[in-house]
């Protein structure tokens, strides 16, 4: 079934709404520094929301773009980390763990006079000013930022490679904040062989109440696991080789390294742009393509898997985060068309079924939950990631059907964190960043072609 592009609505002033509704979210947001993921669950930065609020601000304010990005890398550690959060020390203390928890000062490698937490979060970042600078309407003031920006970026880029990748393998990650799907199943094994000591368990407890929603997030159990974490890291003072020596949770995550893969090939691209060396950016593209593929590429089930580092096994959860590698051009045509197979079924989204969008874990498990959050629930920017990703292959009609879920959900129920696949409900928190940014990010395209035009 061939789905066009405006089946979610044939209303051209309901489009023009639609837009001015999603700016709204975005201008509400706003703090005048940055965006903060929603007002009321998230009052700080976080790294990977940035990049995606920038994939739309690149296409209608410049200087917002640039602003949320500076913002973000006034919390660049010394040693090129980008932090998963950057805090706001106006924002209520309403969060937890915020920044007196996390003690991140005791690091020498942390930023002076900004609080942050330790670890990280999908590198996202390349690819923001990549679509920064490419939409940008005063080119000449987007090359000035991009040279700026740049060496902060390769700053990153090299971290990630010294500091989470043994030899020339994959990215891995210690945490589940840093995978930014936080209850995944995919974690399930690791949790449940860590004993996590009762104080942390009581802690979590402590602070159920600053979680709304108890039903729609993670379990008290998944925080306390978190928490001994952070416990660990702060304990080696966030040294990156320490931190890996003593974390029972060392992942080399499908989606990170995908992200991770198109970071590269995007630095490569604005290195060539400021007459700076792109080749190294790609090569290291490549290996990490060539990697995922042999260690990562799962033919049976027709998607990626992650892979534990601790046990040396690979993680069999069919996630939704297993088919991203479409977008960053990992597998090869046949893998693709195989992929699009697994997708294409009661598992996950079937083009002539009436569902709503690619939820985050495989339908069919018994595990699968419509309502809690990583384990089944529609996320937006997992679903606008595959789009693109099919698009890329060449998948237009089903890379559509996912766009008009994308645009069908905020829609109708609200610019939400994210919604129910069978029945559409928005969950979490309303008024989400990320929703509304994606949303636009595709909406926004023709507008941006119509002003080309324009000239
Ligand atoms: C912990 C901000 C973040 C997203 C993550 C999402 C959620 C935080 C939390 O919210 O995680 O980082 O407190 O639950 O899982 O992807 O970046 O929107």
């Amino acid at each position: 079934m061939a789905v066009s592009a405006d089946d979610w609505t044939d209303d051209p002033q309901a489009v023009d709404s639609f837009i001015t509704r999603a700016k709204a979210v975005l201008d509400d947001n706003w703090t005048g520094r940055f965006t903060v993921p929603s007002p009321s669950l998230y009052p700080h930065q976080w790294s990977w929301d940035a990049g995606f609020v920038v994939l739309a601000y690149a296409r209608y304010a410049q200087e917002r773009a640039e602003q949320e990005l500076a913002h973000l890398f006034a919390g660049q550690w010394k040693n090129g980390m980008i932090p998963q959060i950057v805090f706001n020390p106006d924002a209520p203390d309403t969060y937890f763990p915020g920044p007196d928890y996390w003690d991140a000062g005791r690091s020498p490698h942390a930023p002076d006079g900004v609080r942050t937490t330790g670890i990280i979060q999908p590198p996202v970042h390349a690819t923001a000013v990549w679509h920064y600078q490419h939409f940008a309407r005063d080119k000449e003031r987007a090359v000035r930022f991009v040279e700026r920006v740049y060496p902060l970026l390769a700053a990153w880029h090299h971290f990630l490679r010294r500091d989470r990748c043994s030899r020339r393998g994959l990215i891995h990650i210690l945490h589940p904040w840093e995978s930014g799907q936080d209850n995944s199943p995919i974690w399930d094994t690791v949790r449940k062989r860590t004993d996590v000591p009762e104080a942390f368990v009581k802690t979590a407890e402590a602070h159920r109440g600053d979680y709304i929603h108890k039903k729609t997030r993670p379990t008290r159990k998944d925080y306390s696991f978190y928490l001994y974490l952070v416990e660990l890291f702060r304990a080696v003072d966030y040294d990156p080789k320490r931190m890996r020596e003593v974390s029972p949770f060392v992942i080399q995550d499908v989606l990170f390294n995908t992200l991770y893969c198109r970071s590269l090939l995007d630095l490569g691209h604005l290195a060539h742009l400021i007459g700076e060396d792109p080749l190294p950016w790609w090569d290291e593209a490549h290996v990490t393509q060539v990697r995922m593929n042999e260690k990562l590429w799962n033919e049976h089930h027709g998607m990626y898997f992650d892979h534990d580092l601790t046990t040396n096994r690979r993680i069999k959860a069919e996630v939704a985060a297993g088919f991203t590698p479409l977008y960053a051009g990992i597998p090869r045509a046949a893998q693709a068309a195989r992929m699009v197979r697994s997708l294409d079924s009661p598992k996950f989204y079937q083009v002539d079924e009436r569902s709503w969008g690619v939820p985050s874990y495989d339908r069919e498990s018994r595990k699968f939950s419509k309502s809690r959050y990583w384990r089944g629930p529609v996320w937006i920017n997992i679903n606008w990631i595959l789009c693109h990703g099919l698009r890329h292959y060449g998948y237009y009609d089903y890379a559509e059907h996912v766009r008009h879920a994308i645009l069908k959900l905020p829609y109708e129920n609200g610019f939400w964190e994210y919604f129910d696949p069978e029945t559409g409900e928005g969950l979490g928190s309303d008024h989400f960043s990320w929703t509304a940014a994606l949303a636009l990010e595709l909406i926004l395209q023709p507008e941006y072609a119509q002003q080309v035009t324009e000239g």
